[in-house]
């Protein structure tokens, strides 16, 4: 379904055994040097959601190639086939041809029962290509709002474990955010609680 121009949403994409696959290919990550951490802002905030990432290392509000906010740790690499799955994603969004979308970047953020993340917009890309995000686990609300604030008008739209949704065009700065997690509801695909929710960027760095 299209949410608003270029904000695809298709319930239900991965399938079981792709989401299996990918819960124990976010479990290694996790385990790695540059693995899972709370992001702390500039505001002296601390993030409730914890984020792994692949091929470039955010921080707030930049890209690095190394855990410049941490240990120093190079960033785990952006695995090719994640980038085909990326294609494939916005392949089937769009209709657009398959060949031209080259994630280099991948946020892993983790939702424990409490966690949240506030309305922003993902604007620290040097590119407007899409975001592909794919949800696990357990469902949440997400809150899908307007380009000029992070006020309303919004529409909230559930996400389940499996969910495809691709931000492109006009939607790719638009406001969201996860007001909520509902605890429990997620499949059986080998995580016991909590939501994973895995963003696909081109970081337009070199
Ligand atoms: C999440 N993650 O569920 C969300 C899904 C993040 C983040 O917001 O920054 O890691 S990605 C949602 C997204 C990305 C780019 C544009 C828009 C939504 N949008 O226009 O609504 O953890
Ligand atoms: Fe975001």
């Amino acid at each position: 379904a299209e949410i608003a121009p270029g904000a695809v949403h298709i319930p239900d994409w991965l399938g079981l055994d792709r989401q299996r696959a990918l819960v124990t290919a976010c479990r290694e990550w996790a385990r790695s040097p540059a693995g899972m951490r709370s992001a702390r802002l500039p505001s002296g905030g601390v993030m409730s959601v914890r984020t792994v990432c692949l091929g470039w290392h955010w921080y707030p509000y930049r890209y690095s190639r190394t855990v410049d906010d941490g240990d120093g740790s190079p960033v785990t690499p952006f695995p090719d086939w994640l980038g085909d799955l990326g294609r494939q994603a916005v392949a089937d969004a769009y209709g657009r041809r398959a060949g031209d979308y080259r994630p280099d970047v991948a946020l892993v953020n983790f939702y424990d029962a409490t966690a949240r993340m506030g309305m922003h917009q993902d604007r620290d890309e040097q590119s407007r290509e899409p975001v592909v995000s794919l949800s696990l686990g357990d469902t949440c609300v997400f809150r899908f709002g307007n380009i000029e604030n992070r006020n309303r008008p919004w529409t909230d739209v559930e996400l389940c474990s499996g969910d495809l949704f691709v931000f492109g065009g006009p939607s790719r700065l638009a406001y969201h955010g996860v007001p909520k997690t509902l605890p429990g509801t997620g499949p059986d695909i080998g995580m016991t609680t909590g939501r994973l929710n895995i963003t696909l960027r081109v970081s337009g760095m070199d």
